[in-house]
């Protein structure tokens, strides 16, 4: 068996395979591939936040066009390669980006999902111990489709778990019609791999959000989105019901490690719950609920919040990503180093010790560990 201490293993770490870029060059709505008169590279389109300047490019050839370039980083196994070995990853764990096939009619989401999922498969297969991949379920197909996607992708040997964004069946993660999709998730024991999309609604960011670029949703809607359906989840008692659910949070929680505390004082003083019996005393708060199903990313760039994770969570649940393709350097190659890889694995090292026993679990032993990458 190989010696697992110093593996690095990236967790995060996306892919848009070639049959989902061709639907997206398909769309005219987002998510979309489109090239423009005023840049001939193709570029991918995804938030909300990028609907106005989509709309201010197509009717004015001189206006800058909105998204970003489609390198061949988010569909090539070669380059996802390659970027692990610039980048000193030892084995990655594959996910189909966002918005995966949420926009997708229900009839078609099944098919997609599968070809999907069986893609990656094969991909892993032929690099063999340095992939693995989190498959995608086709949520808005009918709830039969999507029960035997799960058993589908169970099955699919280099598979780990599945990839889920914020929305579930339509009405976010706390609907009651989720459950026995958790519970059948928790029988397969494929952890969630809880990603956000959506971010929070345009007009938080102000009349003068186009100045900011990505910065305001990315850094702050993402991370708000993920926060409030895991709070949600934990005020309708998912949980509880489903003790077995395992979910490992992009971004390191959002920003639930550090309003953790903020959530339990005013569960317990909010007058009605306490009254209605809704706060028992024997109930387990969300510290615990934190610390017993849930697992964090390490994608938080900084020692405070590496620090404010692994003490919410548990230094043994922390897990190193790099979140490419996304976040390419800007100004130098994006054939060489990339800073946003380099510089979340120096906020392991400076935060817990380089090459101390906890920075080798983060960066590689925990993920080994949790998600059986040991195991053939
Ligand atoms: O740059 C972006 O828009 C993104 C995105 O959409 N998804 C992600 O995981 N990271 C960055």
């Amino acid at each position: 068996m190989a010696d697992n201490t110093n593996r690095v293993v990236d967790i995060h770490t996306h892919m848009y395979p070639p049959v989902y870029v061709k639907m997206l060059e398909g769309r005219t709505t987002i998510p979309l591939v489109r090239k423009f008169v005023q840049d001939p590279e193709p570029r991918l389109i995804l938030l909300a936040s990028e609907l106005e300047a989509l709309d201010n490019a197509l009717k004015d050839p001189t206006a800058k066009p909105p998204g970003r370039p489609l390198t061949s980083h988010y569909a090539s196994v070669d380059q996802k390669l390659h970027f692990m070995k610039t980048n000193r990853i030892d084995v990655s764990v594959v996910s189909l980006a966002n918005p995966w096939l949420d926009f997708l009619e229900s009839s078609e989401a099944g098919g997609i999902a599968k070809e999907i999922n069986e893609g990656f498969s094969t991909m892993c297969e032929e690099h063999c111990g340095k992939l693995y991949f989190f498959a995608t379920l086709p949520l808005t197909a009918p709830l039969d489709v999507l029960k035997q996607s799960i058993q589908d992708v169970k099955n699919l040997k280099h598979c780990r778990g599945v990839i889920l964004g914020t929305s579930g069946l339509g009405k976010g993660l706390d609907d009651p019609n989720l459950l026995p999709i958790f519970q059948e998730l928790a029988d397969a024991e494929l952890i969630i791999f809880l990603h956000p999309h959506y971010g929070l609604p345009n007009e938080v960011y102000g009349p003068r959000a186009e100045e900011y670029g990505h910065v305001l949703p990315l850094a702050l809607g993402f991370p708000m989105e993920t926060t409030i359906a895991v709070a949600r989840m934990y005020m309708a008692g998912v949980f509880d019901q489903v003790r077995g659910l395992r979910m490992l949070l992009a971004h390191s929680g959002g920003t639930l490690p550090f309003l953790a505390g903020r959530i339990e004082s005013c569960i317990l003083h909010d007058g009605d719950l306490v009254r209605n019996g809704k706060v028992p005393k024997d109930r387990r708060t969300v510290w615990d609920v934190l610390k017993e199903q849930i697992y964090l990313d390490a994608v938080i760039y900084s020692q405070v919040g590496l620090r404010a994770a692994a003490e919410t969570s548990g230094a043994d649940r922390l897990m190193y990503g790099t979140d490419h393709p996304f976040f390419p350097p800007i100004e130098s190659d994006i054939q060489g180093e990339w800073h946003s890889a380099i510089f979340n694995a120096d906020a392991v090292d400076s935060t817990f010790g380089k090459e101390s026993d906890v920075a080798r679990a983060v960066m590689g032993g925990n993920a080994i560990r949790v998600l059986r990458l040991d195991e053939e």
